[in-house]
């Protein structure tokens, strides 16, 4: 292991890190990515599920239990003070790191699952009534769909489906169609988790805004490999996870433009999201602080503000520019191999290469590239629908970071060789 006597990234290099310093330095900064599984060295590809975390965001943790920690937004006394401060500089921190006005419109939340019922259940409730409908598209992660489901069957209203073509590509014509009077909200996926599409989320949004509708944006699977402009895109809300962005799990971010998180009712009731209680009537908390409900996990945000701030070192162009040198780099040696298929061919894509091998199930693929110390996804991807929507019962799936290399592609091409041997 390396005694990291080199200087940190970003203490000397600030520019263009990865082309300057190479994905190999980078990694140094990842423990986790130099452990062996089954004896053999790790290549971590499963980074849709979960990305790993750099030093940085470790330190940065241990460093708040072991001198910092106390609750937030209570005490009067110094350690306190040092918590709320660090907390909400991590709003701050995130705030800009999406280019959001206001601090205001950063709800921290468990992770975009939550963000994604927060909507349904406070927006949703109070929007939806007998014969609306909620728009998602046909490649939504099961957070983007549960939810919805919910509370429509609770308000009688429909959850209608933008269909996409066997490239994985969003039908806008077909989006244009369905976008009518009982339209209440789009919510779409912004890269899609089990194919990679990258959607065309502005076109998506203004088209919606034409019609006046609100658009919420999954970006579980975006804020990782691409810069994410929230006021550029013009959305309405936008969920994503810390722990898909190199943080920590258990914290995530919902963005919500202002005056529409002002009219949505609190999710959840309990300390700190009040400015008054009698046993008659609460008076509830101004944001962000009406959607935070309990003691928030704390050293969460301190963690992913830590994973922000080497993100933004390492650089997003960079890592976007990186990253689609890598993906075109693995659909090549990937479809070079006998009986694979992709399954996600858009033309734009992120960091995501799902297939399939002919005859051999996508579970004994995971298995035996496992044992070759090659980590992938293989399953319905938390996307049923979009399995359906290719009649398989499920996909391999690698998906990738900017700590990856065409050495980790080499490993599983190699991989998937040895597992058309073991199935010949
Ligand atoms: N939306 C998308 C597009 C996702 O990819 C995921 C997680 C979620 C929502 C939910 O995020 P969470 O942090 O709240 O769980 N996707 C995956 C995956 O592809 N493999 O494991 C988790």
């Amino acid at each position: 292991m390396s005694t990291h006597a080199r200087p940190r990234i970003g203490e000397q290099h600030c520019q263009e890190c990865l082309v300057s310093i190479g994905p190999e330095r980078i990694r140094e900064e990842f423990p986790t990515l130099w452990t062996k599984v089954h004896g053999k060295p790790l290549v971590y590809l499963d980074n849709a599920a979960t990305t790993q975390k750099p030093r940085s965001v470790i330190e940065a943790l241990t460093r708040y239990y072991t001198e910092e920690n106390s609750n937030v937004h209570r005490g009067v006394h110094l350690l306190s003070q040092v918590a709320t401060q660090a907390y909400e500089s991590g709003r701050t921190k995130v705030r800009q790191f999406v280019n959001a006005a206001h601090d205001r419109e950063i709800i921290f939340t468990r992770g975009t699952t939550e963000g994604i019922n927060l909507v349904a259940q406070t927006y949703g409730r109070r929007a939806l009534r007998a014969g609306d409908e909620v728009l998602i598209s046909a490649m939504e992660h099961h957070s983007n769909i549960v939810p919805w489901q919910m509370i429509c069957e609770e308000k009688g209203a429909a959850l209608k489906v933008i269909p996409m073509n066997d490239a994985g590509e969003l039908l806008l014509e077909e989006y244009r169609r369905l976008l009518t009077d009982r339209t209440k909200l789009v919510a779409v996926t912004h890269v899609s988790n089990a194919l990679g599409t990258v959607n065309p989320i502005q076109d998506v949004i203004a088209l919606a805004h034409g019609r006046g509708i609100p658009v919420l944006v999954d970006g579980a699977q975006a804020v990782s490999h691409m810069p994410v402009d929230v006021r550029e895109l013009d959305c309405d809300f936008y969920a994503f996870s810390g722990h898909k962005l190199f943080g920590p799990t258990g914290i995530g971010i919902l963005y919500g433009k202002a005056y529409l998180l002002e009219a949505m009712p609190p999710y959840q009731g309990g300390g700190d999201m009040i400015s008054a209680v009698t046993f008659e009537k609460t008076i509830y908390n101004t944001l962000p602080y009406k959607f935070e409900a309990g003691t928030p996990h704390i050293a969460g945000v301190i963690g992913l503000a830590a994973a922000i701030e080497y993100v933004e070192r390492v650089g997003r162009n960079q890592i976007a520019a990186y990253e689609a040198d890598l993906l075109a780099y693995g659909t090549e040696i990937l479809t070079a191999v006998p009986g694979l298929r992709l399954i996600g061919t858009a033309r734009d894509k992120a960091g995501v290469l799902s297939f399939v091998l002919d005859g051999i199930h996508a579970h004994d693929v995971g298995t035996i590239l496992d044992l070759e110390g090659v980590a992938v996804r293989a399953g319905h991807h938390c996307a049923m629908p979009v399995m359906k929507r290719f009649g398989l019962p499920a996909t391999a799936r690698a998906s990738l970071a900017f700590y990856n290399t065409r050495a980790d592609l080499d490993a599983l091409a190699k991989g998937l060789h040895k597992v058309r041997e073991v199935f010949a």
